[in-house]
């Protein structure tokens, strides 16, 4: 039976966002408006593609499960702890994300800083809270966000990203930085979600990674193509923003038309690592078009 992408993700969003929930409860006290930061930055109606992936890559395997939905929760803290460190003044400037405010408009800087380093310290808190699973994959779950979401992944694309504005870049040096900068943290949800399941063999994760790479790379040009042919309104940020910004983009090296070529092929690529996980992989399959073919 043909699955229905949008209740596929809904179903996904349902459960991270329970998840998520009990994590970062409103809270009264001197502290109060630290979680509301949290809260307001973690609930403000992003896509959830992160932990969807996790979600699919354990279907892909055998089934998700109450770990899943924690190492989802954590992917997304970390994905949300980077969207507000990169809308502050010393990095992006951003004052519109999802169609509201940025963190440090609607509270300041400083509760924004805060905001995203309680939300990565609790995305690793979460990791010691899976239940069942061998000591090695809980230590490998570590080791695998801390490496994809910092200094050799996420982290390091940003820095690389911040050096590079105003600067030419050819295609090798920006798809060098978007591996790092946004396919990371997407291959680290990939990889997490598989890991859960507790039967994720090496060549299944290499193929899973492979899957990962791809569509991680297809997110970041689909992204550039819709900062140029989306509306401020549809993508909830500012639209043109790179351009506004002297960032080089792939639109901006490669033209539209390559762009959308380049997609294309990335995604095939991704299909084609998915083929040892037959009909199992469905989910992970639907999630790439919709990757690929998402206009917001
Ligand atoms: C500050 C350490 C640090 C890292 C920031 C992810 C990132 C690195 C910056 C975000 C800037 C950006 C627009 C990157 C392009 C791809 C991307 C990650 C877009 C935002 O992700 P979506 O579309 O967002 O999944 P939603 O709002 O749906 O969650």
């Amino acid at each position: 039976m043909a699955i229905d992408i949008h209740r596929l993700i809904q179903g996904y969003i349902e459960q991270v966002d329970t998840q998520l929930e009990q994590i970062i409860p409103a809270a009264t006290g001197p502290a109060a408006q630290l979680y509301a930061a949290m809260r307001y930055s973690v609930f403000n109606g992003g896509k959830r593609m992160r932990p969807a992936l996790c979600f699919a890559a354990a279907e892909a395997l055998a089934s998700s499960d109450a770990n899943t939905a924690k190492v989802a929760a954590s992917v997304e803290m970390i994905h949300a702890y980077s969207l507000i460190h990169d809308d502050l003044p010393a990095m992006d400037d951003d004052d519109l994300r999802r169609g509201v405010p940025t963190c440090h408009i609607q509270f300041d800087e400083a509760t924004a800083i805060l905001a995203g380093d309680a939300l990565q310290s609790l995305a690793f808190k979460q990791l010691t809270e899976l239940s069942g699973l061998p000591a090695q994959i809980n230590l490998k779950l570590v080791a695998i966000l801390s490496d994809l979401a910092g200094c050799n992944g996420m982290v390091s694309g940003q820095m690389i990203d911040l050096a590079a504005t105003g600067e030419h870049l050819d295609i090798e040096q920006l798809t060098h930085m978007h591996r790092h900068k946004t396919g990371a943290l997407i291959e680290a949800s990939v990889l997490m979600g598989a890991l859960t399941t507790g039967a994720a063999s090496e060549e299944q994760l290499s193929a899973l990674s492979q899957y990962a790479r791809a569509i991680g790379l297809a997110f970041q040009i689909q992204d550039d193509i819709l900062d140029v042919e989306s509306s401020t309104q549809q993508l909830g940020k500012h639209q043109g923003s790179d351009s506004h910004n002297h960032k080089a983009t792939y639109t901006s090296i490669l033209g539209m038309d390559k762009a959308r070529s380049e997609t294309q092929q990335l995604y095939n690529q991704s299909i084609e690592a998915l083929a040892p996980f037959a009909d199992r992989a469905e989910p992970l399959r639907e999630l790439a078009k919709f990757i690929v073919q998402r206009s917001y």
